[in-house]
């Protein structure tokens, strides 16, 4: 095992023991290309128990969640099969250490981009969207870290809730996604708002964004790939009351929601 693998690995063991874990920067050598390498290793622990790569989240991409956390770049993680939350359905938070919860736009890949092909239009391959949610959840103590720690922590994806898609090109028809109200709501009141237009400026350019990073670091974007853009508000935390409602509303694109579980007899 290298020390790359063994870091993934400790990550690893922070996500499945629901147990948070000291920082990995602390002891100052991790590079960010490293950390790109511990998020793939532990992508590929979670694939060899059986998950499947389903996706890509950007993360940062708005200066609501870079002020946030103090972290500016934009930074790319891997959305696996178990990480997904069906809308309307719900999450056992008894299986997350800190979560927290941000509104998102999802894109969905018609066709196969290949990050190194410099014809490959990731916009022109984006067929559908949709509003999403998504639940981080870092694996290090008190929430924080540098940038390399939550690039080796697969950006603290943890859960992503995709609402009902749509058409990319029918919706562009009619409506100017650059700039559509957002807003969270938790129990039926609103938290946090915000525009499509914290993301990057444009949300489409999420999708060039990606294509970049996919480049750099390896990341696969086959057809059908989801692509999450980055928060357009900070995240609030998830609350942990059962039967709890969160729910992201994205003007003309509609609404996705999530409910809390737990709290049974299997506690
Ligand atoms: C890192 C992930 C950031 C986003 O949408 O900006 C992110 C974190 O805040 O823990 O997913
Ligand atoms: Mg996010």
């Amino acid at each position: 095992m290298t020390d790359l693998q063994r870091l993934a690995a400790v990550l690893d063991d922070a996500t499945r023991t629901v147990t948070a874990t000291p920082q990995l920067s602390a002891a100052g050598w991790l590079s960010l290309n490293d950390a790109y390498a511990v998020q793939r290793a532990g992508v590929a622990l979670r694939t060899g128990r059986g998950d499947r790569v389903v996706g890509v989240k950007l993360g940062f991409t708005s200066q609501a969640k870079a002020l946030q956390m103090g972290v500016s770049d934009v930074i790319a993680g891997v959305l696996t099969e178990e990480m997904r939350v069906e809308d309307g359905q719900s999450v056992d938070p008894s299986r997350l250490i800190h979560p927290r919860i941000e509104p998102e736009v999802a894109f969905r890949l018609g066709v196969d981009v290949d990050p190194a092909d410099p014809n490959d239009d990731p916009v022109a391959a984006a067929c559908d969207v949709a509003p999403a949610l998504e639940i981080i959840d870092s694996r290090y103590r008190d929430f924080r870290f540098s940038l390399e720690d939550v690039v080796a922590d697969n950006t603290s994806a943890a859960g992503f809730a995709v609402g009902a898609w749509q058409s990319l090109a029918q919706v562009r028809s009619g409506l100017d996604i650059v700039n559509l109200g957002v807003s969270l709501e938790v129990d039926g009141t609103v938290v946090e708002t915000g525009s499509t237009a914290a993301i990057l400026g444009n949300p489409l350019r999420a999708l060039i964004a990606v294509k970049r990073m996919a480049r750099q670091y390896s990341l696969p974007l086959p057809a059908g790939s989801i692509i999450l853009a980055g928060a357009a508000t900070a995240a609030v935390p998830l609350p942990s009351a059962p039967g709890s409602a969160v729910s992201a509303t994205v003007t003309g694109l509609g609404r996705v929601a999530i409910t809390i579980g737990g709290g049974g007899s299997d506690g």
